[in-house]
């Protein structure tokens, strides 16, 4: 679709040529052969991605006077530009290079999409690149779980930005959060390699050992994101108050450290139980032994805990692996398993975030049933009993649960309007809610002198309007905008980059969807003209367009150079390029290199792979509607258990007919992991496929089985390889080889 939408000049020229990187000129180490980038290290499956940096030139001032950098007084650089896309170097050029060499012919052969479809498709979308019009384009797991997962989304965000479709009304790559509070779990830290708000977890390896050098290695230059020292430092308060200082380095001792080029994603956790270098894990409301890739080798891995907590609405499949239903010999597992009886989304309060960024507050139904608790009530007395046991020792091991503020209120359920309100964090000076981030961020704001649980919420609760999460006035303020119905981080704005939605002097590319413009506000005191429309501006609101230093001109404030990337350096290269999944029929027509360079293999006893030859079948997994992920939620009701009772795969008539199978009939599926059983259901829903001339059957099932419940099935995660993309590690869940037959 990049080289169609080049080729047909269907981009948005004037947004491409201001609003993103396609003028910066690349520097001489950035090359490309054969589907490997400069800077491959083959050992590491690594690459250095200094090679790819921009070239730079001295930076002058309009009298042609090199800029001093303010405390060294020595020259600064800028990134060289062609802003007329001319120069065989600039990121347009490389670009319009790097996917000249996907042609209609090609792709089709690869995917099996035929030529007129793949034409229809892009041509209707390519039309979207217009002043009037608007593409959006959503993605989940389809997109996501692969070796290629992430290099699939950026590909849409630069699809995005040729067609000028991010931060206009109805644009965006919009993410579709799966369980209802992925976005809420993701914006509070999660993820192994970000603390709440999106900031760096310290990294020992890379000399994160005072607080001056974490900051300075994580902490950009420019861009909104020049102000991660004081948001990280305002989150240190929330966590340790009074004891985190300037002193003690804003208590980062107490932080525990990632290894550098270490993964602690979901399966090198379970590797790492394998090996034994885990002891002790929590599984709080999830259920690997059916959700995890290569499950049998996940449960077998819980074996080896000395102690396994659960925390759940049912007893399931991982809170029972050491039993004889779940195949497992209980004399030969010495793992202590621990159940704590959670309750439901309805029987307790508390937020969560939708993919559309907004906070919302839900209230508590019904009261718990039985001894089942909230988990935050789980956590906080957890919280409590810990700091008590710790209370009196002197080892440094110790210091960070000592040093913890957790001032939730005693033994029961905690103060959860405290919590709420250290999330949106306090002016200590004062002991008063802040009204938003920006004012940590002023010249003269005092490091120190403020806390925030996390900084992309501050301002959702405030001493004037309360817990705005828990708004719901339902009055449209322009273009479908809700703007007092919850709160959207950050500061309640609705589109994010929602200047680019404008023209360079800030008059809306679209006035019939006006986002905002400059002069639809006023400022409050001087009357003077400001941004403002019918969205909360994602940019400073007196900025005019026309400032000095051209940042009235740049929308895309989070990035450093305040421009959506066309070209970024993620762990597989600069642009994005095609690889087969770790197991494929097919050879890459793209290049000699078959697999993602940057993906990382599986450890032992988890590596098993299956070859073309003996699977020849490619399967992918997915949802049913009647069932929810592992089927905890479902499969312990009887009316769902009775809508989708059984484990089934989906066939096409074609293979149907080859192997001899009907409809409804058992087989038994096969992958190098394993076998499992279930029904057949032939469809008119699967075909098989052209791949370079060749046929090639697909099969899919749900992964939505196991032993326990009313429905019960084989799990096809017993099928599925351990191995994930190169930069999330998500499993490869949706294409690898398998075989077919009937069970009689
Ligand atoms: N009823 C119900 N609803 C759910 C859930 C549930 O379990 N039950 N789970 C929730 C969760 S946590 C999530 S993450 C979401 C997931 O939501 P989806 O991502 O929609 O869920 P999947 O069913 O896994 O489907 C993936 C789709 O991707 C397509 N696909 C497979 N491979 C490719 C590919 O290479 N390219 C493209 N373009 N498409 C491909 C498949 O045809 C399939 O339709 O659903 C959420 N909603
Ligand atoms: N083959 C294959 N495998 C997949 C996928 C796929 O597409 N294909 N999709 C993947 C995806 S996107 C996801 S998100 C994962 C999901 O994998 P898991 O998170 O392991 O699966 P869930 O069934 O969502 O587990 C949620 C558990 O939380 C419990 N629960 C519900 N409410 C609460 C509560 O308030 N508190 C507590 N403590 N527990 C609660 C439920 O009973 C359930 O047991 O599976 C992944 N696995
Ligand atoms: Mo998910």
């Amino acid at each position: 679709m990049i080289k169609y939408i080049i080729d047909t000049s269907m981009y948005f020229e004037e947004y491409v040529k201001n609003y993103t990187n396609a003028s910066f000129i690349v520097g001489d180490g950035y090359d490309f052969k054969d589907g490997i980038f400069s800077g491959y290290n083959e050992e590491k499956r690594s690459y250095d991605r200094a090679k790819w940096a921009f070239k730079t030139v001295p930076a002058v001032d309009a009298a042609g006077q090199p800029i001093l950098d303010p405390v060294t007084k020595l020259p600064t650089t800028k990134t060289a530009t062609d802003p007329t896309l001319q120069d065989p170097r600039c990121v347009f050029q490389l670009m319009k290079k790097h996917y000249s060499r996907y042609d209609l012919d090609t792709v089709s052969r690869t995917t099996g999409t035929p030529v007129e479809q793949l034409k229809q498709v892009y041509d209707m979308y390519a039309s979207t690149g217009r002043k009037d019009k608007a593409g959006t384009m959503m993605y989940a797991m389809g997109i996501t779980q692969h070796t290629v997962g992430s290099e699939n989304v950026r590909v849409m965000a630069m699809v995005q930005l040729l067609l000028g479709n991010i931060g206009i009304a109805g644009g965006g790559v919009n993410a579709l959060r799966g369980e209802s509070n992925v976005q809420g779990s993701t914006d509070f830290g999660l993820l192994y390699h970000n603390t709440a708000g999106y900031m760096e977890t310290p990294t020992a390896t890379l000399g994160d050992s005072t607080w001056d050098g974490f900051m300075g290695r994580i902490t950009p230059k420019t861009g909104f994101f020049s102000n991660k020292n004081r948001f990280y430092v305002a989150l240190q308060k929330a966590f340790y108050g009074k004891n985190a200082t300037a002193e003690n380095q804003w208590g980062l001792d107490y932080l525990p450290k990632l290894t550098a080029g270490k993964d602690y994603s979901h399966m090198k956790v379970f590797e790492a139980m394998a090996a034994g270098t885990i002891e002790g894990a929590f599984v709080w409301g999830a259920n690997p032994v059916v959700g995890g890739p290569n499950a049998k080798q996940e449960k077998s891995a819980l074996a080896n805990l000395k102690w396994l907590v659960i925390a759940d609405l049912w007893e399931h499949e991982t809170s029972v692996f050491w039993s004889k239903e779940a195949g497992s010999n209980p004399a030969d597992i010495q793992t202590e398993v621990f159940f704590l009886p959670a309750c439901g989304s309805f029987e307790k309060e508390g937020s969560i975030s939708n993919s559309g960024r907004w906070m919302q507050y839900r209230w508590e139904a019904i009261k718990p049933k039985g001894e089942s608790k909230a988990d935050l009530e789980m956590l906080h007395n957890l919280a409590l009993k810990l700091k008590d046991l710790y209370k009196t020792s002197s080892n440094p091991n110790d210091a960070a649960i000592n040093a913890l503020t957790w001032d939730f209120g005693g033994e029961g359920h905690p103060d959860i309007d405290k919590v709420a309100r250290e999330i949106n964090g306090y002016d200590l000076t004062t002991g008063k809610l802040l009204n938003g981030f920006g004012v940590m961020t002023t010249p003269d704001a005092v490091l120190g002198n403020f806390s925030s649980g996390n900084w992309i919420y501050s301002g959702f609760y405030t001493e004037k309007d309360g817990n705005k999460s828990k708004k719901r006035d339902n009055v449209d303020k322009g273009i479908g905008n809700f703007l007092n119905w919850s709160f959207a981080w950050p500061a309640n704005r609705r589109i994010l980059y929602n200047r680019a939605s404008c023209d360079l002097q800030g008059n809306p590319y679209n006035p019939n969807k006006v986002v905002i413009k400059w002069g639809g506000g006023k400022d409050a005191v001087t009357g003077a003209p400001i941004w403002g429309g019918n969205d909360v501006p994602d940019f400073a609101p007196t900025k005019a367009p026309d400032v000095a230093d051209g940042s009235g001109k740049k929308p895309f404030i989070m990035t450093p150079s305040l421009v959506g990337n066309l070209y970024a350096p993620m762990n597989e290269g600069p642009f994005p390029e095609h690889y087969e999944p770790w197991e494929s029929p097919a050879k890459n027509n793209f290049s000699s290199v078959q697999l993602n360079p940057a993906v990382k293999f599986p450890a032992k006893g988890f590596d098993q792979k299956g070859e073309a030859d003996t699977f020849p079948i490619v399967a992918t997994t997915y949802r049913v509607s009647e069932h929810w992920q592992t089927g905890a939620m479902t499969r312990n009701q009887e009316w769902l258990s009775e809508l989708v009772p059984h484990m089934f795969i989906e066939i096409s008539e074609e293979l149907a007919k080859e192997k001899g199978i009907s409809h409804k009939e058992e087989v038994i599926v096969s992958s190098a992991r394993g076998e499992i059983k279930a029904f057949a259901m032939v469809t008119k829903r699967l075909r098989p496929y052209t791949v370079n001339g060749k046929k090639v059957h697909e099969i899919g099932m749900p992964w939505q089985f196991g032993f326990k419940g009313y429905a019960k099935g084989a799990s096809a995660n017993t099928l599925t390889p351990h191995i994930g993309d190169a930069n999330t590690t998500i499993p490869e869940y949706k294409a690898f080889l398998c075989d077919v037959r009937r069970a009689k």
